[in-house]
């Protein structure tokens, strides 16, 4: 894209090591091969032992290296998973929103990384299998805020017309189980970057890891070469609480992500 060409001989390249967690089958490795090999596969063969990828994701100001971990499941052996996420700076919590199951596991792993990961890690909670809701446009950016989406009409009628909302909500939706609201708002609660994807179409997908670029914190990246360690804050800028050792984002990513990764 137009961003590459824009002197990328001075442009910072740095590496971040992410993790993908969450419950089998939820299409964490789909999520993968659709981001570094823009493929998907219908009946993909389970992960064997653990996966390792990389991924560049050019950035306007700078480049970032994913070194993408993905796991066989092995999360299941909590004795093996502070391994894996161990200094990883950024982490992709994926569920599948046809099977709450998932979610409550998802949520169980973002508590574990605020506990027991790297300080700064960035978590992205990511809503895997948006193709199965007929809802299918999903939640598309950034940060979780308090805006609804996919959640029809105006409410009218006082006490009733929330529950109704629900109710239609997964009439239209076909086989999704968790809405969009819950796993938002969950996500707003945390501070953590919400997407719903489909790995089978690529919806999202991308923008989900831009996101995560975006959001790495300067001064956690590590072989920065070229520019130092200052170049490149204004991809992050205003959006941060300074406060708070988890990284928030404004709705810029989500434009940002369509001119970011182009891989
Ligand atoms: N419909 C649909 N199926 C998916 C999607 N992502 C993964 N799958 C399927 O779900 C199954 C498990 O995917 P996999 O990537 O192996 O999950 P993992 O165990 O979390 O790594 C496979 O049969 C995939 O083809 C998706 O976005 N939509
Ligand atoms: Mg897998």
């Amino acid at each position: 894209m137009s961003d590459s060409a824009a002197g990328s001989a001075q442009k910072p390249s740095s590496s971040v090591k992410l993790v993908l967690l969450g419950e089998a089958a939820v299409g964490k490795s789909s999520l993968v091969l659709r981001f570094v090999n823009n493929d998907f596969q219908e009946n993909k063969e389970p992960t064997i032992g653990a996966a390792f990828l990389t991924q560049k994701c050019p950035l306007p100001t700078r480049t970032i290296k994913f070194e993408i971990w993905d796991t066989a499941g092995q999360e299941r052996f909590a004795s093996l998973a502070p391994m894996y996420y161990r200094n990883a700076q950024a982490a992709l919590v994926v569920y599948d929103l046809t099977k709450p199951s998932s979610l409550v596991k998802a949520k169980h792993w973002v508590a574990e990384l605020q506990r027991q990961a790297s300080p700064g890690i960035v978590i992205a909670l990511v809503g895997n299998k948006l193709d199965l809701a007929n809802d299918g446009s999903g939640a598309s950016g950034g940060i979780a805020t308090a805006t609804e989406n996919g959640v029809p009409g105006p409410e009218t009628d006082g006490d009733t017309s929330e529950a109704r909302n629900e109710e239609q909500e997964s009439a239209t939706s076909d086989a999704r189980k968790i809405s969009t609201r819950e796993a938002r708002g969950y996500a707003e609660e945390e501070g953590l970057l919400f997407f719903e994807t489909s790995a089978k179409t690529g919806v999202n997908v991308v923008e989900v890891f831009t996101a995560i670029a975006n959001a790495i914190p300067e001064t956690s990246l590590k072989g920065t070469r070229g520019g130092g360690a200052g170049a490149g804050q204004s991809a992050l800028g205003a959006g941060r609480s300074g406060d708070d050792s988890r990284v928030n984002l404004g709705d810029r990513n989500a434009a940002a992500a369509r001119d970011g990764c182009a891989c």
